[in-house]
């Protein structure tokens, strides 16, 4: 298994997670780009989001309940947040595990390219 993100997913490679369950897993992001910068991913393999299809969208949907509660624990609710996904090469995807950024807890930039 090379992904790095099935094996966190795995426990094989540690990170500070914040919710797991056997859908969903999120945990903060080693270079984290604001106070709280949190990585959500599905436990399923995707590579990006052009691997979503049909009943999947189901999954995506999740994810989002999942940083909203996120967001509301780590207390940037009110303040402000950000959902973030970079998908394929053009959209800066490095990690090639579709996930999803949760970025708050200061005041991030309005330019998103
Ligand atoms: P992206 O550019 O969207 O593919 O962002 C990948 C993010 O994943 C990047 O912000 C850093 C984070 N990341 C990469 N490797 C690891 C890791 O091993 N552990 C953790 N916690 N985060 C990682």
């Amino acid at each position: 298994m090379s992904c790095i993100f099935c094996q966190i997913a795995e426990g094989i490679i540690p990170a500070t997670v914040l919710f797991k369950d056997d859908k969903v897993i999120a945990f903060r992001d080693i270079h984290p780009q604001a106070p709280v910068h949190i990585v959500i991913i599905p436990v399923k393999h995707f590579t990006n989001l052009n691997d979503i299809r049909g009943d999947d969208f189901a999954l995506i949907s999740y994810i989002f309940s999942v940083a909203t509660d996120l967001a509301r624990s780590e207390g940037i609710a009110e303040s402000g947040y950000r959902i973030a996904v970079n998908s394929g090469k053009e959209g800066g995807q490095v990690v090639q595990h579709l996930h999803f950024h949760l970025l708050g807890g200061r005041q991030l930039s309005g330019e998103l390219g």
